[in-house]
């Protein structure tokens, strides 16, 4: 149990024990001079676990999407992405302002794009066009409430891109998330991706830290693009160590954040004043719809020590993780039926 219930993200999770345990051990160097054991062990074992040839170790998601963006891309190129995807919506721009990519968007339906209206949306370079350079899929899908897109829509996609020249970035940012709630390997939806990154500073409890992984020519690449936007650390062995802990011990628990996040929706779907779409729940999160402001809610909640984001004018989203439990989710349901009980 904690004094504040915090459900803004699972951005929020502190390390562990056993990885602060690990960080005092590392043994570190100057990884941009190639010397830092601890992150090579790191970027082998992430290689090894999505079935890709190399891997880098990179500051965060954000910076792992927009590096393998600009590996992939010259400027001017398409790339094709969801009008919802966190590339889009939540990194300042940085296909355009870091990669000069000219974004074309899909919509998807409950995040599962439509294998068709991606391909129609395909252009061939030619005198005049630009051409599709990259389709950018997200797994789990963060704006769709965390849905998981289903392995077999992955397949079809990247059977369509590989036949149409164009390549495939997976922003797996949770794919531990959709691999533990669907069943299926990280690997098996990474299997056919040019490119792949994951984080560990989200569910799998991290301070700090992203890994991209590809074939090891993208890496070698890649590599000189993280150095271009001054993502080159020297001895974050100590950041690295984290990460193989969490590898190891925080991957197979991500079922009790997804258990605690469908407690936490059933538990206020059928309050006055909020819809929720059950179907949406699939991972680690919960969105729902309120019929006051989203920011009075929050307000209201953050008085019984639980912390929300208001994600649009009438939205919440609620995150859960490591550091909440059972009771926590009981008493975040608790404040919430106070909280739409309260008379303004
Ligand atoms: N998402 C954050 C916020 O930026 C919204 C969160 O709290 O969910 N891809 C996806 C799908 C993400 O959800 C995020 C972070 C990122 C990439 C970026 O990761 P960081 O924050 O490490 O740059």
């Amino acid at each position: 149990m904690h004094a504040m219930i915090d459900l803004r993200s699972d951005t929020v999770t502190r390390p562990t024990p056993e990885m602060r345990r690990a960080m005092a051990e590392a043994e570190v160097g100057d990884d941009v001079l190639g010397d830092d054991p601890t992150i090579q062990r790191l970027e082998e074992m992430a290689a090894a676990r999505l079935g890709k040839e190399a891997a880098l170790f990179v500051p965060s998601g954000t910076m792992g999407n927009n590096i393998a963006i600009k590996t992939h891309t010259r400027p001017g190129d398409e790339i094709l992405l969801d009008r919802e995807a966190h590339s889009m919506c939540y990194e300042v721009g940085g296909p355009a302002a870091l990669a000069g990519a000219l974004t074309r968007q899909f919509r998807s339906h409950r995040g599962v794009p439509d294998l068709r209206e991606i391909e129609e949306s395909i252009v061939p370079a030619t005198l005049h066009a630009p051409g599709t350079a990259l389709i950018v899929l997200e797994n789990t899908h963060n704006r769709a409430g965390g849905a998981v897109i289903p392995l077999s829509i992955h397949r079809e996609i990247y059977a369509m891109a590989r036949s149409r020249g164009v390549r495939v970035h997976l922003d797996g940012a949770r794919l531990f998330n959709a691999a533990v709630a669907s069943g299926h390997s990280a690997a098996e939806f990474a299997a056919q991706a040019d490119s792949v990154s994951f984080c560990l500073s989200k569910g799998l409890g991290c301070p700090v830290g992203s890994v991209l992984c590809g074939t090891r020519a993208f890496i070698e690449q890649a590599r000189r693009v993280r150095k271009l936007l001054g993502g080159g650390m020297r001895q974050a062995g100590v950041l690295a160590a984290c990460g193989i802990v969490a590898l190891q011990t925080m991957v197979d628990r991500l079922a009790e954040d997804h258990r605690n996040a469908r407690i936490l929706a059933e538990g206020i779907a059928d309050l006055p004043g909020i819809s929720l779409d059950l179907l949406t729940v699939q991972t680690n999160m919960v969105y729902c719809d309120t019929q006051r402001p989203a920011e009075e809610i929050v307000a209201r909640l953050q008085e019984r020590q639980v912390l929300c984001l208001a994600l649009g004018a009438n939205r919440i989203r609620l995150v859960t993780h490591h550091d909440v439990d059972r009771e926590d989710i009981e008493r975040a349901i608790r404040a919430f039926e106070s909280a739409l009980c309260q008379q303004t």
